[in-house]
């Protein structure tokens, strides 16, 4: 059976990989390839993300791949976290590191953008929760501050579209990643141009948009060189992450919920069109672009950032893994603590516990006192978050939710996966773990041909990866308050 083989290059905000797919007949084989920490820079107190080492350590996976692995893939494809740019110049040069949406310059920007575009026009008009990091207030705060390099800079690139342009020379925009700028159409390949214009964005840096599943070009020269690949493929895919990993959730039907469990929790479901209501921005809810038609409708929930946060704090004395947090949360009373994960204090704190300890204390619970308590209380606010979002999206759509399937890094945590399946009363499916990697791969072999839909991925999907049921417990003290919070 021939075999066909794809390079993913997935960065997420904590790690970055390439990862080698192999597809043989109706089987998928991951391989990784390389891996690297990924984390933003602060640089004069602003954030930055440095793309041009990303490029490099990419650069690197392609090399490893062909030269140790003696393998040469049929294409890449780029997928990163969402809303984050590049500012390209006349000669096409990028003009300086791209902002982290964590950086606090766009603290205030959503409500100088309100004075403008009332807050329920700009939700209608875009579909998108309302964060204060989206491109659209990223760029109207820029605008406000009247950054000099926004003279000179004649076309944004998002940032997995950014890194499809250093490795093919062709600047595209794809439809997944502009979809979550808070600057489309809901559901449309169209730009919201009167709202742009109001937020005195110039129209004109925005580029025509593609959809997954495209060519965009064939690597540069002087990558060929460097690596010692041929000239392959660049393959747009659903190049937001989340589109990428909801493309390889393993369903046979469409009555499921997911979480894309990483830095954030991405809790949702797919539905073939967009879902903009009163109602569903009073939840708050977006609407992204998903892979082949599908609208990704969820929440964005704060996630394993507040883990990662607390583990970098903690560091200074010892460095846990996720197993050992896993096992120490496992010490603790369940439920003394909750925190709302999303509260506004948890976005890039300087310390993250100190913050949760803050949190617990100003809430009339007293101070989690050990490493073990704060850990708890992040997974048990996890799974009260989820319950709550899994009420909302009930309310919204009245799609039938008979499971929940967990997908990327933190489905690795049996603990919080048996908390969800509780919390929620759903059975929880955890697998594929490289699940963006998947859709990624998955995506470049439906541009070169392999595939031919959605369905027949997610068949390969659940041809390819064992996953691990969660049964849900009976309702009882172990899981906490009956209504979520
Ligand atoms: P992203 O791509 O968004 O940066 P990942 O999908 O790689 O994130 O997920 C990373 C997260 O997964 C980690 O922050 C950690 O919380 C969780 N994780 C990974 N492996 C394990 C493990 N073995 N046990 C518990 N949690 C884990
Ligand atoms: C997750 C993610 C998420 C948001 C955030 C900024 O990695 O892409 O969907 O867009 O990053």
């Amino acid at each position: 059976m021939p075999k066909h083989h794809y390079l993913a290059f997935d960065l997420g905000a904590s790690s970055g990989r390439a990862i080698l797919g192999t597809l043989a007949g109706s089987k998928l084989q991951l391989t990784e390839i390389h891996r690297f920490a990924n984390q933003m820079q602060r640089v004069n107190g602003h954030y930055f993300w440095n793309i041009f080492s990303l490029f490099q350590e990419l650069k690197k996976g392609l090399a490893i791949c062909v030269k140790d692995f003696g393998i040469q893939p049929e294409s890449v494809a780029v997928d990163t976290w969402g809303v984050d740019f590049v500012q390209l110049d006349a000669n096409g040069m990028i003009l300086s590191l791209p902002y982290a949406y964590r950086d606090s310059r766009t603290d205030t920007a959503m409500d100088e953008l309100f004075k403008l575009i009332p807050r329920e026009e700009l939700y209608l008009q875009t579909g998108i929760q309302l964060m204060q990091f989206n491109s659209l207030f990223q760029l109207f705060a820029m605008v406000k501050e009247q950054n000099p390099l926004l003279a000179v800079t004649r076309q944004i690139l998002f940032m997995p579209d950014a890194l499809n342009y250093l490795f093919s020379g062709a600047a595209r925009t794809e439809f997944t990643i502009a979809s979550t700028s808070q600057m489309l159409v809901p559901g449309a390949c169209k730009w919201q141009k009167e709202l742009i214009a109001k937020a005195g964005i110039p129209i004109d840096l925005l580029g025509e948009i593609i959809r997954p599943g495209q060519v965009i070009g064939q690597l540069q020269a002087d990558v060929v060189a460097e690596t010692g690949s041929r000239p392959i493929p660049v393959v747009a895919v659903g190049g937001h992450d989340t589109a990428s990993a909801i493309a390889s959730v393993p369903a046979d039907d469409k009555n499921f919920a997911y979480i894309s469990s990483g830095t954030w929790s991405i809790f949702g479901i797919e539905v073939s069109q967009p879902i903009v209501s009163e109602k569903s921005m009073e939840l708050n809810f977006t609407n992204e672009g998903g892979v082949e038609g599908t609208t990704r409708l969820l929440k964005n929930i704060m996630g394993m950032w507040l883990i990662q946060e607390c583990r970098r704090i903690w560091a200074r004395e010892y460095e846990y893994s996720w197993p050992e947090m896993v096992d120490l949360a496992q010490t603790a009373e369940p439920f003394k603590f909750v925190i709302d994960p999303d509260d506004s204090r948890f976005l890039n704190p300087e310390n993250m516990p100190e913050t949760i300890v803050a949190y617990c204390q100003e809430n009339g619970q007293g101070r989690p006192q050990s490493h073990a308590e704060i850990i708890r209380c992040i997974y048990d606010s996890l799974a009260l978050k989820y319950r709550k979002t899994l009420d909302e999206i009930r309310q919204l759509s009245d799609q039938q939710i008979d499971r929940i399937y967990m997908i990327g890094g933190g489905c690795n945590n049996d603990f919080l996966n048996q908390l969800t399946a509780d919390a929620c009363q759903l059975p929880v499916y955890a697998g594929p773990t490289e699940a963006t990697a998947t859709g990624n791969i998955m995506m470049q072999a439906k541009a070169l041909g392999q595939v031919a839909s959605l369905t027949e991925i997610r068949q390969v999907v659940r041809n390819s990866f064992q996953l691990k049921e969660f049964t849900p417990r009976k309702p009882d003290a172990n899981i906490g308050p009956a209504s979520g919070r």
